[in-house]
């Protein structure tokens, strides 16, 4: 998929940011936020010629501004020679659209910005294959919308090849998403795996030295660790984490870790498409939050909250986190002014200043994270403090040791499979077993025959494993449409990249995503770890996710917590422990392995004492 360059028509881009401020009360944030916007937009070599700023506590829902503020892009633009309108506020795709019609100019919003300077920073596979996704999940709502408009404006005329180019484009559009993301799935595989094994095998405490852009993450790891990886000015030098170990003293030597940065307002897609930067923050087991001191107080104050704020977001609970102040050497007084003009006490959370540069305190650093380190180890967090990733991966790792060799490493070829995940529903595995062997042998496991069959055929041989009614209605129509639109072979589908083979399969009447998710991981060892009943019930109760949350949000709970070649056990194993002890009535809190991180007991007791 082509990109979007940043130069326009050829000329040096000359950009007014604009922005939208929603606390009509706010007099000096705005302000901070704007600078940094600026700061991130000339880091690119983009010309800023001019600012538009609106308060209002909605956004409009044409162009996100007022049509007054249109006009006044307008008329920037000419008075201005401007060629680009950069907005701080993530626009929605029609209001991009809207705006880049009224104004015929270039739109982009900050989630835009922030990938390009990530893009021109990439340098590893990982990296650039991540950006490429964000960028083409972010663009396809506008893709798809602009190639509606282009269609219905073919459509009078009835050009040659109108709807079939939308159509096409679309496709080709989701096709390229799934490549790319299979692509950055093998990758993470390998990379997490490694991650898992320096963690598990070493037994290393980890350090993360996070924080935001340029405030000397790279330059503090490289002092602490005699490493010599890329420093500068330039924002989001480092994108892939990078790690090196430390001796401290004879009790601790931990791994350093060195991540990407933080920003200002940073948008939860764009932390959710580096997933191994944030399995390296959330699998620390000290973060440092590292901090500009020559920042304005002001800019500090909501790096702080803003900091902890994410990390909270990114499953790090406050008693994990280290506050530092770099850059010390160029104020060298602040650190005895800055306890009281930032009232650090409120956060409750060990800080410290240093100079990465000029090695400052970098020694008291040092000993301040073995301090830690050693009291998080002598003062685990309890069930209610520890993270939900933190469960999640003590939970996965607890279980799996529980149930070993529960995997026989059998695979039905991708119809069987199918066939036999849609017997499974609302049953025991033995029933399933029955059910199965009856249709084989009655009837035989091919879409050709399960079509032919009469209905009263397939449900006598799959009585035994329930709701055969409705099963047979989706047992034919699957095989229906297999014959139709894929000449009875559903292997092709099965051999598509994960993410659209589910897609297709869940096209079929009947098939959910956890047919799918079952049939793809029994059949060719897809990376998923599909839900069930139990495992969706042992989520909710250890509060992996929210009570209400959904078939998605559990599975991306489940599968954060363990690395992919696992996910198949974990499955396994989770189901068991769902039917021996965590059960949906009278579960055994007493006898079980996860009852030191499980908050439901004294939810339960909490409830039952009201
Ligand atoms: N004066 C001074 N400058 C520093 C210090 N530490 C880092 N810098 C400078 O700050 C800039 C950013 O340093 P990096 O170490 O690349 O910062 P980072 O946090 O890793 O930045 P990203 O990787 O872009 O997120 C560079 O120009 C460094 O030379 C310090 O202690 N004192
Ligand atoms: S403690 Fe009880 S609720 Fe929690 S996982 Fe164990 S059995 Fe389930
Ligand atoms: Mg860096």
């Amino acid at each position: 998929m082509e990109r979007q360059p940043l130069l326009i028509d050829g000329n040096k881009a000359r950009a007014v940011i604009c922005m939208l401020k929603t606390n009509v009360h706010d007099h000096s944030v705005f302000r901070v936020k704007l600078d940094e916007l600026r700061a991130l937009v000339e880091s690119l070599g983009i010309e800023v010629v001019g600012e538009v700023v609106q308060s209002r506590y909605r956004p409009f829902a044409k162009y996100h501004i007022g049509s007054g503020k249109v006009h006044e892009l307008r008329r920037k633009k000419r008075r201005l020679d401007a060629n680009l309108f950069i907005f701080y506020n993530i626009l929605r795709s029609s209001q991009k659209l809207n705006l880049m019609r009224a104004t015929d100019t270039e739109v982009i919003d900050r989630y835009e910005l922030t990938l390009e300077i990530f893009d021109q920073m990439a340098s590893d596979n990982l990296s650039k294959l991540q950006i490429q996704a964000a960028r083409l999940e972010k663009q396809a709502p506008f893709l798809k919308l602009q190639a509606s408009v282009n269609y219905r404006h073919d459509r009078p005329f009835f050009r040659a090849g109108g709807e079939y180019a939308f159509h096409g484009q679309l496709r080709e559009l989701s096709r390229g998403q799934s490549r790319i993301n299979e692509e950055i799935e093998k990758l993470m595989e390998e990379k997490s795996q490694r991650i898992w094994k320096r963690k598990n095998e070493l037994g290393y405490p980890i350090v993360c030295i996070a924080g935001f852009y340029n405030a000397g993450k790279t330059s503090l790891f490289n002092i602490l660790t005699g490493d010599t990886k890329l420093v500068s000015a330039r924002p989001f030098t480092t994108l892939s984490s990078k790690y090196q170990r430390r001796f401290i003293d004879y009790e601790t030597t931990v791994l350093f870790i060195d991540t990407i940065g933080f920003m200002l307002d940073l948008d939860p897609r764009l932390i959710q498409s580096f997933k191994l930067n944030l399995l390296d923050i959330r699998s620390s087991d000290v973060v440092v939050l590292l901090l500009d001191i020559t920042d304005p107080l002001l800019t500090l104050q909501l790096k702080i909250i803003e900091g902890i704020r994410l990390l909270k977001e990114i499953g790090v609970p406050r008693s994990r986190i280290i506050i530092a102040f770099n850059k010390l050497d160029k104020m060298p007084d602040a650190d005895k002014e800055i306890e009281e003009q930032l009232s650090l006490d409120v956060y409750g959370i060990p800080w410290i200043c240093v100079s990465a540069e000029k090695k400052i305190n970098t020694q008291g650093f040092l000993e301040l994270v073995a301090e830690r380190v050693k009291y998080l180890r002598e003062n685990p967090p309890d069930a209610v403090e520890l993270s939900s990733f933190s469960r999640a991966e003590t939970a996965v790792n607890r279980v799996l040791a529980e149930y070993p060799d529960l995997d026989a490493g059998l695979y039905l070829p991708p119809f069987n499979s199918l066939v036999r995940t849609v017997l499974s529903q609302n049953t025991s595995s033995p029933n399933t077993a029955t059910a199965y062997n009856r249709l084989a042998d009655q009837i035989g496991i091919s879409p050709y025959n399960i079509d032919e069959a009469s209905d009263e055929a397939v449900i006598d041989a799959i009585r035994t494993s329930g709701m055969y009614n409705q099963k047979t209605k989706t047992l034919k129509a699957v095989s229906k449409i297999i014959i139709e639109k894929y000449g009875g072979d559903i292997g092709q589908i099965f051999e598509l990249p994960f993410n659209e083979a589910r897609d297709r399969l869940m096209e079929i009447s009947g098939i959910g995503p956890k047919t799918a998710d079952v049939s793809l991981l029994f059949s060719v060892n897809s990376h998923v770890v599909p839900v069930d009943r139990h495992i969706e019930r042992i989520a909710k109760r250890l509060e992996l996710v929210e009570q209400k949350a959904g078939y998605e949000a559990i599975r991306a709970a489940w599968q954060d917590g363990a690395t992919p070649d696992r996910f198949r056990e974990l499955h396994l194993a989770l189901i068991k422990f769902g039917r021996e002890v965590c059960t949906a009535r009278n579960p055994k809190h007493d006898d079980c392995i996860l009852r030191n991180i499980c908050p439901y007991p004294e939810k339960i007791a909490e409830d039952n004492s009201k």
